[in-house]
């Protein structure tokens, strides 16, 4: 199936977590994953030495960028609204971070498809997991007219 119709199957899937904001960024993650998997799928023929590392790079660069932005812009909108479950929804995104820079760490150090098609496994599954359970769990409770 091609990375567009991949996308919009899988974006409806995705939780409306009540702040648009963050419904966009999960949207953008969720495409980005994509994309890292598809340059892996174009290279999946090629040895670890051919592999076009740097679109790999590129796409694991963004996705770090990207994920640390949204999360940051969760947790201050979360203390912003003196949301009581801040604390421990924090304490998953600094895991995600850990596990992240962990699974990176591998890649950069041992370029291995392997780790790079982990590291996208990790991403899809902690994105569908964490939006429709813990970030569902401030919906309602965030004061939107900080956004
Ligand atoms: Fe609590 Fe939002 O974070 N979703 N992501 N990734």
């Amino acid at each position: 199936m091609r990375r567009e119709d991949l996308y919009q199957q899988a974006k409806e899937s995705l939780c409306d977590v009540g702040v648009e904001r963050f419904n966009e960024a999960h949207r953008e993650l969720l495409y980005h994953i994509l994309l890292l998997q598809e340059h892996l799928e174009a290279v999946l023929t090629l040895d670890d030495q051919t592999l076009d590392w740097k679109l790999v790079d590129q796409s694991i660069d963004f996705l770090e960028t990207y994920t640390l932005e949204h999360l940051k812009a969760e947790e201050v909108l979360m203390v912003a609204s003196h949301y009581a479950g801040y604390a421990e929804h924090k304490a998953e995104h600094e895991k995600l971070i850990v596990d992240f820079l962990e699974i990176k760490g591998r890649i950069m150090a041992s370029r291995k498809k392997e780790d790079v098609s982990e590291l996208k496994d990790f991403l899809l599954g902690w994105l569908f997991k964490h939006t429709s359970c813990t970030d569902m769990e401030y919906k309602g409770k965030l004061d939107l007219s900080l956004v």
